[in-house]
């Protein structure tokens, strides 16, 4: 089954994982697919459901640490450089007030949450390794996937921080590119409440940033500093359990959400170990807990 919704194809997930030809020509052309029902609405309230345990059992006084994804302040914080085994918990910068403390309840105040779980969380881990989704990565060319990243962003009502135009291979690069981002809707996202939005077959072109780990350093090198044209951007709308599968090299973003519904998404990262994992990307593993495949 597929439709178009503006410009916007869209797809039923296979049962197996497989995509078949059209899905495989939609990819190549735009540089992001999207799959619908991927997960059941039952399933998103249990993934739910265990975020709003794991910041129940967060304590933010004890770690401090607003993300804002536009200017990268965090980034000098080692709370953020050693979380890529770990499951760390970024505060919204506009939620933290005056005296340093939260200005509302813990749960409409997370940014995000990463950047391990699908290694480390009773749910988010199996969940992350379904047999369905290592399908898809070998329809999408990934010939030796490995799990890299995952989070949860939270995109709370009222406060969810925007996230800029940015390409993944930005900050998850490898040689040649490789890295793929499934991001999942875990509520129905729109324009309303802070959707993705992207710019369709722009994965074609060149890799405009590289942020660049050096020590405990991070800089932000520009290879292209021409602004993004934005022109022909689409917003990608999705229901709830929707699949969207992200080239590395596609340009997008997604907007604020200062309306009062949530639109909480789960975004999981994997690279094809045929291609060499840089070893300046701020995110790192120790030898001896590696990152993993599918059935690893
Ligand atoms: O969920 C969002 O708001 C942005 C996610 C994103 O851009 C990413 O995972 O690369």
């Amino acid at each position: 089954m597929s439709g178009e919704v503006g410009a916007v194809r869209r797809f039923a997930f296979p049962e197996d994982g497989r995509l078949d030809a059209p899905m495989r020509a939609s990819w190549r052309r735009d540089g992001f697919l999207i799959l619908e029902g991927f997960a059941t609405r039952p399933l998103c309230a249990l993934l739910r459901d265990r975020v709003a345990e794991l910041i129940e059992d967060f304590d933010p006084a004890a770690n401090r640490v607003a993300f804002s994804a536009a200017t990268q302040s965090h980034a000098s914080e080692a709370y953020f450089l050693d979380s890529g085994d770990k499951v760390r918990f970024f505060i919204e910068e506009g939620a933290v007030g005056p005296d340093g403390r939260l200005d509302r309840d813990k749960a409409l105040a997370i940014n995000k949450i990463g950047h391990a779980l699908h290694d480390l969380d009773p749910i988010f881990g199996p969940f992350s390794r379904d047999p369905r989704l290592a399908e898809t990565c070998a329809d999408l060319g990934l010939a030796d996937p490995a799990l890299v990243q995952s989070m949860v962003i939270c995109k709370p009502p009222e406060i969810g921080g925007e996230v800029l135009t940015h390409q993944d291979a930005t900050f998850l690069h490898t040689d040649p590119q490789s890295v793929v981002g499934f991001w999942l809707a875990l509520e129905d996202a729109d324009r309303g409440n802070g959707c993705l939005f992207a710019l369709p077959g722009r994965h074609r072109g060149p890799l405009k940033r590289r942020f660049r780990r050096e020590g405990d350093d991070l800089r932000m090198e520009l290879l292209d500093p021409s602004p993004w044209m934005c022109d022909g951007e689409v917003a990608l709308e999705v229901p709830e359990g929707s699949l969207v599968a992200l080239h590395g090299l596609l340009p997008h973003r997604s907007g604020p959400n200062l309306g009062p519904r949530p639109r909480m998404a789960y975004a999981l990262h994997v690279i094809d170990r045929a291609a060499t994992w840089s070893p300046d990307n701020w995110l790192r593993r120790r030898a001896d807990d590696p990152f993993r495949g599918f059935d690893e």
